[in-house]
């Protein structure tokens, strides 16, 4: 019978893909990864996982998305989305955590049965599944893609719909569409960014004058997928002329390796493949599966340093075009009396650097902090009528409630009568925003595009947008230590409980400079210790993250 079937089946799979000894799996900050030839167990076990999660969600889409993101070309990993397009509910990683590392097919069946049981999930019975997946352009990415099919298949009733090679923000859009009932194949992805994108355009002020923002953008694709599928959409972003380099194809270089948004903002110098002809040209960075975003130009072709325009940038530009729309909304006494209320929400990690979060406290915003991970930031970014999230390595979005959307739907339409007064524009702008920027997760070619269209809404150069604050300098270097999971931290990992003697050294060490600030956390996708510093010179930021690396090394190395 089905439960019969069932047993058979998860016992089959699980020995198809045994634990190699000695390898533990762990669900970090975006899921498992590792290096990409030992994953195969972690990705097949990953698969039975998002079938039973869509039982239990009573068949609602789910998806996959096998990624090693900003990572190695040979690391690989595997995350799990949740039906509303966002990170998978945290209460399920302890079982993410056991299942992957099932010693073997008795225990992973045995396992699955508890859960099941536990979780009241219908199993073996006359339920349905779909889970969709996607992959980056990892040469273990076919193969690993594979195995997350064979975990899918073993449940009972689970269909599986390989979407094919996509960014992973792609994925997430898709799922959340999907399970909105709207379309959700990849061409209505481009077609709602395009269309988006043009309807910002058209609702640019009229009265021209002050600076026009050159067409010209150049984009480091860092190798990866971003690049390839920007490629496919330029032609039909009107008002940009797009270049895209290191975008993956043949001879043009390695993935992530010396190019992408991580090299860029950790290094502050020009990707591979841009040079002295580039001096002065906006240039934007994405990572292997574009879901971050960096800006950044060349100042002088004497070396490849660069002003870099890194999330939390991206973020004070995303506030102020919200907040200046939110404005002519509700300030706009002589027009129309209507009005908009909006908690409007910013959230950030400790990365972030302490003069954006002073400048959007100096505008009266909200700031608030998560731990590091997309998944924190988005769920506390859900709280708001309005939530922006940025961590400062270019990852982030802008998410609006439903009930705002639907306020500001009803409000357009009071207004269209009077097509031409700025309340109305402004509402239109919001709305055409929303349309634009990816609701489930960070995207970098969403984001890319709104910063366009924001920059020339404001009439501001690249260097307008960098010079809006200046940046705290600051360093963050990597640990390697025995067990990085010996550091465990409070207070959105700005200081560490565990080891005990280690705040009072990091704390004895900051002391030491001028606005100094430093905090170390265990990375969740690296197996690596993290150490950020911040002070009033590079000099001094420099010499913080080196004596707290130290202390760290001497402790846990
Ligand atoms: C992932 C997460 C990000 C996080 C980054 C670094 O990025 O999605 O939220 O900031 O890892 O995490 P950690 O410092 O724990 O290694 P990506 O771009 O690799 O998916």
């Amino acid at each position: 019978d089905q439960e019969q079937e069932q047993r058979r089946r998860l016992l089959d799979v699980a020995s198809r893909f045994p634990l190699p000894s000695g390898c533990r799996f762990s669900y970090g900050t975006a899921g498992f990864r590792a290096d990409g030839a030992t994953m195969a167990p972690a990705v097949c076990r990953a698969g039975i996982l998002a079938a039973l999660r869509s039982v239990k969600l009573a068949g609602a889409a789910v998806g996959i998305v096998i990624t090693a993101s900003h990572n190695p070309i040979g690391d690989n990993g595997v995350k799990i989305a949740d039906p509303d397009g966002g990170m998978m509910d945290q209460q399920w990683e302890p079982f993410a955590d056991a299942l992957a590392n099932a010693p073997d097919p008795d225990a992973l069946l045995q396992m699955v049965l508890q859960f099941v049981k536990d979780e009241g999930i219908p199993l073996g019975g006359h339920h349905t599944a779909q889970v969709l997946l996607g992959r980056d352009t990892r040469p273990t990415g076919e193969y690993l893609l594979d195995a997350a099919l064979q975990g899918i298949n073993a449940i009972v009733g689970a269909h599986a719909i390989d979407m094919g090679i996509l960014t992973t923000p792609q994925l997430h859009w898709m799922v959340w569409s999907k399970n909105k009932g709207t379309k959700a194949s990849e061409s209505d992805y481009f077609t709602q960014l395009i269309n988006s994108f043009r309807r910002m355009l058209e609702l640019l002020p009229k009265d021209k004058g002050g600076y026009e923002l050159a067409k010209k953008l150049i984009v480091d694709g860092a190798n990866g997928i971003g690049g390839v599928k920007l490629e496919q959409m330029k032609a039909e972003l009107s008002g940009l002329d797009i270049i895209v380099r290191n975008s993956g194809k043949e001879g043009e270089g390695i993935l992530n390796h010396l190019c992408g948004a991580d090299f860029v903002q950790k290094e502050r110098v020009t990707p591979h493949g841009f040079g002295p002809e580039d001096v002065g040209v906006r240039c934007a960075s994405l990572d292997g599966d574009a879901d971050r975003l960096v800006y950044f130009q060349m100042s002088s072709s004497s070396d490849n340093k660069v002003d870099l325009v890194d999330g939390d940038k991206i973020l004070s530009l995303f506030a102020l075009f919200i907040r200046e729309q939110l404005d002519v909304i509700n300030n706009n006494g002589s027009q129309v009396d209507k009005s908009l209320p909006a908690r409007l929400g910013i959230v950030q990690t400790a990365y972030a650097n302490g003069a954006s979060t002073q400048f959007l406290k100096g505008l009266g915003l909200e700031v608030v902090f998560t731990p590091t991970g997309v998944k924190y930031l988005h769920k506390k970014a859900l709280e708001y009528d309005i939530g922006i999230y940025f961590e400062a390595n270019g990852h982030g979005t802008v998410v609006f409630s439903e009930d705002f959307i639907s306020q500001l739907e009803s409000l357009s339409n009071d207004l269209s009568s009077q097509a031409a007064n700025s309340q109305y524009h402004a509402a239109m702008r919001l709305m055409a925003a929303t349309q634009l920027i990816n609701q489930a997760v960070g995207d970098a070619l969403s984001g890319l595009l709104l910063v366009e269209a924001i920059l020339q809404y404001k009439r501001w150069s690249f260097q307008n947008w960098c010079e809006l604050y200046s940046d705290l300098p600051s360093r963050q270097l990597k640990v390697k230590v025995v067990d990085r999971s010996s550091i465990v931290t409070t207070d959105a990992e700005t200081k560490v409980s565990q080891p005990s003697s280690l705040q009072e050294l990091i704390d004895k060490e900051t002391a030491n400079y001028t606005q100094g600030r430093c905090f170390v956390r265990p990375s969740g996708t690296e197996d690596v210790v993290r150490v950020y510093a911040e002070a009033s010179t590079q000099v001094e930021a420099d010499s913080l993250a080196k004596s707290v690396a130290h202390h760290v090394e001497r402790l846990l190395g």
